[in-house]
């Protein structure tokens, strides 16, 4: 049974914030890290369960708000093969982290034990991290209590990436089996990138350095260590590297501040001549944007949507190359911010679904695909291959030496491509791959297509749960009449295309909306915010 005793007297010293309701969302719980520490506490023995559910199997647990501001905190649990926590224990998670007091919670977890048919004679192992935030080790400090509490076996991965936790997760429990993912150590997941990636760009002119902006987060770690095992193969020169100095983590820096503001990290300028590319991860890591300065020092953003581009045209070619192009299907995930420029390219070449916006929508869809490549225009994305192609790869019979060097690369870019989640260095590589072998300055890659221009805006509204989607949160069904009023608008609009939902991270309405011409992106996302407030 439950150990009771140990159980409440250590919840009492993690007594939840009376006022405050807790939401396990698309990003896990995420909020001002303060206020976070009885949710620590209780997803730790929540991750406790999760592993005795799955017999013993190792659960992981990242602390981490990303992108957000440094004060932000946040959790999320990582299933056995590294991916998102499964859908229906989300509200498991929101059930707990809302329990009012010690006798409430217990109640909770005793009907959960019942009603999920827990063994808890099974063993329990967790696998955690956090990222370099201020607050990160007093709530690390916290779920470790509730791995006391349940008696986890539980091993700190220490301040690392998302998606190195993610790797660490699957290597875990693949070790010594036929699938195993690799060693289950930061050495071990950089020897497998930079080995691939090495194969991959053999031969290949040597790339001049490359600029990373580290959004002064755990990435700047990853990339020094990446960049030992990488050595000449692609020199990296590291930026915004400041994991210790107050309030630096993401400010004017980083994936989002490049792609929400449009424009280079201040930071960077001085380092970025013209005609060069950089790129900026987010602050745990899973986010990447490139940019360049054209030959008029003219910033250009190469997000998301453009790194889909890139790689998914880039692996149509090479399964065509290996003779493979009846047997391996690849398809495209986007969400409704891909911009309409990239979904008319991809859709003009590959099958493109759109899905609603989160990862675990994104990552599902692309498992149904041969080769599914996903990414957010936010830079967050990964490719994924199907067991079954992962077979075709390995018992393929090339009949030429094109073939059989084509089928090699593919190979390699299984293992080059973090499968598990969205990780900005794998990205970042698997984008150097792809332009090695293209001969692609950035304005060639950038001249795949033209992006529309568009604007993000954000609504602050009294209740944003009165507004309900539909068609992948492309149209409102709720407030009734308004997705009409948004249609009214946007036809007046070459190229319009415009749409509202409410975020599943912050208590606001987004708005999105893209035309022809600058001027009129920007009218039409204000005009249809004007609507909405
Ligand atoms: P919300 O707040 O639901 O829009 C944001 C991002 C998502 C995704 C999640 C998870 C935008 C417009 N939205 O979601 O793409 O990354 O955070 O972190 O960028
Ligand atoms: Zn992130």
């Amino acid at each position: 049974s439950l150990p009771i005793d140990d159980i409440r007297r250590l919840a009492d010293l993690h007594q939840k914030p009376r006022h405050l309701h807790f939401q396990y969302g698309t990003a896990g719980f995420r909020t001002i890290g303060e206020n976070l520490e009885s949710v620590m506490f209780k997803v730790g023995i929540l991750a406790g369960l999760r592993s005795k559910r799955l017999d013993g199997h190792t659960i992981g647990v990242m602390v981490t708000a990303s992108h957000n501001p440094e004060p932000d905190n946040g959790v999320k649990l990582v299933d056995p093969r590294g991916e998102m926590l499964e859908a229906s224990w989300e509200s498991h998670a929101t059930a707990l982290a809302n329990a009012a007091d010690t006798d409430a919670f217990i109640e909770v977890l005793k009907n959960l034990v019942k009603t999920l048919k827990i063994d808890l004679s099974k063993p329990s192992r967790v696998v955690y991290a956090r990222d370099t935030r201020p607050s990160g080790p007093a709530l690390v400090a916290a779920l470790e209590d509730g791995f006391t509490a349940l008696g986890v076996e539980a091993r700190n991965a220490g301040v690392t990436t998302t998606p190195i936790l993610h790797y660490l997760v699957r290597a875990i429990n693949t070790k010594s089996t036929k699938d195993t993912y690799g060693d289950d150590s930061v050495e071990g997941y950089m020897q497998k990138l930079s080995t691939a990636f090495k194969k991959l760009v053999a031969g290949k002119p040597a790339s001049p350095p490359l600029i990373i902006d580290c959004a002064n987060g755990v990435g700047a770690e990853a990339a020094a260590t990446l960049s030992k095992y990488l050595g000449e193969s692609l020199p990296l020169i590291l930026l915004n590297t400041e994991t210790t100095t107050p309030g630096a983590l993401n400010h004017a820096c980083g994936a989002d501040f490049v792609k929400t503001q449009q424009k280079i990290p201040p930071s960077l300028s001085s380092h970025i001549k013209a005609g060069q590319r950089a790129c900026s991860l987010d602050g745990d890591a899973d986010r990447l944007m490139y940019f360049y300065l054209d030959d008029r020092s003219q910033f250009h953003m190469l997000d998301g949507d453009k790194i889909a581009a890139l790689v998914a045209a880039f692996i149509v070619d090479l399964v065509k190359s290996a003779g493979l192009e009846n047997e391996v299907r690849v398809g495209i995930v986007q969400t409704a911010y891909a911009n309409g420029g990239s979904t008319k390219y991809l859709s003009e070449r590959l099958p493109v679904r759109c899905v609603p916006t989160g990862v675990k929508h994104l990552h599902h869809a692309a498992e149904r695909y041969d080769v599914g490549v996903y990414f957010e225009a936010n830079g967050h994305g990964t490719v994924l291959f199907s067991p079954e192609t992962q077979a075709t790869l390995a018992e393929h019979q090339p009949s030429t030496p094109a073939q059989s060097t084509a089928l090699n690369h593919l190979i390699n870019l299984t293992q080059v491509i973090n499968q598990t989640v969205g990780d900005a260095l794998s990205d970042m590589l698997l984008v150097e791959v792809v332009l090695a072998h293209r001969s692609y300055s950035g304005v060639e890659w950038d001249s795949l297509y033209v992006d529309l221009p568009n604007r993000l805006v954000k609504v602050v509204v009294p209740d944003r749960s009165i507004f309900k989607t539909e068609d992948a949160e492309r149209r409102l069904v709720s407030p009734s009449g308004l997705q009409a009023r948004i249609d009214d608008l946007t036809r007046k609009y070459e190229a319009g295309r415009a749409f509202v939902r409410p975020s599943g991270t912050e208590d606001v309405v987004r708005v999105y909306a893209e035309a022809r011409l600058r001027a009129q992106a920007d009218e039409l996302a204000y005009r249809v915010a004007g609507l909405v407030y």
